[in-house]
């Protein structure tokens, strides 16, 4: 038996189920005797930083290793920014890569793998030679289950080397590793925690990734204080229903939420890594003392160090419990027993007669849809049990604000490295992985650089339905640069047409113009499955608040503060 022989059992082994791959000379062996011999189902991509990016948006919604395989040199060097966000999102993910021959040092696409593994912030692994390769798979699987994304270079002269007669077939990492365990909070650093609630009269509970496990305490917790409800953005959705929910809290906030949490006088951060989103560069809650509730100590740094250059911007929070969500909030629950609900929160939610927005209503011109409406207008058609994945640019904001899913489990954000190009990807990955309607919203620049993916869709039937909120070019720098008043318009790049595109793909295409056709769209496309494409005119004149707030309400206000002078 060979080396790549084993590998392909140790897959199927592993119980993956699907890998997602390109092929090149330093894979091929393997994927091959994958599919013939253990059924592992393979999708074959268009480009290698799909094939990861989907490996990271399977691991994302199942929790199981997404697989990934490319070949040597070129075909690992395409994945720098996939391996950065599936590092930063813990996501278990294995790559396995071919490696050029260690019998010539010579071979044209060499380059130093392990040194660009590292930098791409994944774990190297060496496939070291036929003796060790069980171990070598193993160890990277091991990994990746703990939630460390390791990528395994095996070179070719070792791949087709003969193992030795008494190699052990292949055991799983299952038996490396263990579940993830519950922490309970220091009962002195608790009793902290407790006593900054028992005496906030506005206190608000701010749930991030690590606080969906526990829902239901966070709930009662809110109720036992009479506190108001917001997530991080990986937590969209986690309490909707609740009538103190606000949503998602921050710089990526509707004007209701934001005007609401600037005055909690307290926040119980739990599970929340508490970034410059989050908590809006320090401005969310300027007044509140943070309570913080996680079980990596790193996340009391990792936020903060954006709002340094922010007066006390880098103050830790007021107080640090290490623990598990549910636990925790369990015991300070039980800890808060006596104090009877005194907020003021419900008369200050019923008062609240503000805007949506913050800035000045704008209608959108004929022809074209503005984003929060058209946001409404999917919450609505969408089927209830919908999967939103939503990718980055301006237009987020939108979907981030307005759009209803039915709870934390409906959205998927890929935001850990800010970089645009990469949702499609992992929005394919989920739909993979599961039977649940997928719609995608997302630019049309960002789209444009993986746009040929559609092709993997369609020849996988892959059921997703991808919104393009199209503005003719780069959103972000086109309303940044308007801005600060340079001329913007290298930043206007208009797409093809995207509902041609995806037909001549051979998916279904088509373009709205109105909020009728846009519903009528996605019903549609929703209804007949399989991959389609909506290419939705937004007014590009209209600008989210995030933006608006950092380039234009000052001379904004200029504006109108010289014209009520004269
Ligand atoms: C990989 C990468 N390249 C470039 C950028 C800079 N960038 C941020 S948003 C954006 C515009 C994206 O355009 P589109 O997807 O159409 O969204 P829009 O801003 O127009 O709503 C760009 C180029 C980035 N964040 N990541
Ligand atoms: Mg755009």
């Amino acid at each position: 038996m060979k080396v790549h022989e084993l590998i392909a059992d140790a897959v199927a082994e592993e119980g993956v189920e699907v890998v997602f791959a390109v092929m090149g000379d330093g894979n091929m062996k393997w994927l091959t005797s994958l599919e013939a011999r253990h059924g592992v189902r393979t999708v074959y991509c268009r480009h290698e930083a799909t094939a990861a990016g989907m490996a990271d948006g399977y691991a994302r919604v199942t929790g199981k290793p997404g697989v990934c395989s490319v070949t040597c040199g070129p075909g690992l060097a395409l994945l720098g920014t996939t391996l950065i966000i599936a590092s930063r999102n813990r996501t278990p993910l294995v790559v396995i890569a071919g490696d050029t021959p260690r019998s010539d040092p010579y071979y044209q696409q060499r380059f130093d793998q392990s040194g660009f593994v590292s930098i791409s912030e994944a774990m190297p692994v060496d496939l070291r030679g036929p003796a060790t390769a069980g171990a070598d798979l193993r160890h990277c699987f091991a990994q990746a289950r703990l939630g460390q994304p390791s990528v395994l270079s095996a070179a070719f002269d070792v791949q087709e080397a003969e193992l030795p007669a008494e190699a052990e077939s292949y055991r799983p990492s299952t038996e490396l590793t263990v579940p993830r365990q519950a922490i309970s909070p220091e009962p002195a650093v608790l009793a902290e925690a407790v006593e900054i609630l028992r005496s906030s009269r506005r206190p608000a509970i701010l749930g991030g990734r690590g606080a969906i496990v526990a829902r239901k305490e966070l709930e009662q917790l809110a109720d036992d204080l009479g506190a108001v409800l917001a997530t991080t953005l990986k937590a969209k959705g986690l309490f909707n229903g609740h009538p103190r929910n606000l949503g998602v809290a921050g710089g990526l906030a509707d004007a209701r939420n934001r005007a609401m949490l600037r005055q909690a006088d307290c926040v119980l951060a739990v599970g929340a890594g508490l970034n410059q989103y989050t908590t809006a560069a320090g401005g969310m809650s300027p007044d509140a003392q943070i309570v913080q509730v996680s079980l990596e100590r790193q996340e009391l740094i990792d936020g903060r160090r954006t709002a340094v250059d922010r007066p006390g911007g880098d103050a830790r929070a007021s107080c640090y419990v290490q623990g598990d969500a549910g636990r925790t909030v369990a015991a300070i629950r039980a800890s808060l027993r006596e104090r009877a609900p005194v907020s003021d929160w419900d008369a200050l939610l019923e008062d609240y007669d503000g805007p949506e927005m913050v800035q000045p209503p704008v209608e959108a011109r004929p022809g074209r849809i503005h984003p929060r409406e058209a946001m409404a207008t999917l919450s609505e058609a969408a089927d209830e049990d919908t999967r939103y994945a939503v990718g980055l640019g301006h237009f987020w904001w939108f979907p981030i604000a307005f759009l209803d899913g039915r709870d934390a489990s409906s959205f998927l954000f890929i935001p850990e490295f800010g970089a645009i190009g990469q949702t499609f990807a992992a929005a394919l990955g989920a739909s993979v992985a599961e039977s649940r309607p997928l719609v995608l919203i997302e630019g049309d620049g960002s789209l444009m650089m993986s746009v040929q993916e559609l092709d993997t869709a369609v020849r996988h039937g892959i059921d997703i339905v991808v919104v393009v909120m199209n503005d003719g070019g780069l959103g972000a720098e086109f309303h940044h640069l308007e801005g600060e008043g340079i001329d913007a318009g290298a930043s206007r790049i208009p797409a093809p047409d995207f509902a041609r595109v995806a037909e001549s793909f051979g998916a279904r295409g088509a373009r709205a113009e109105s909020l009728e056709e846009l519903g009528a769209a996605l019903r549609e496309m929703q209804a007949a499955g399989g991959p389609g494409v909506i290419d939705v005119r937004v007014d590009d004149e209209v600008i989210n608040d995030w933006f608006w707030e950092t380039y234009f309400a000052e001379s904004a206000a200029l504006a109108g503060a010289s014209a009520s002078e004269a």
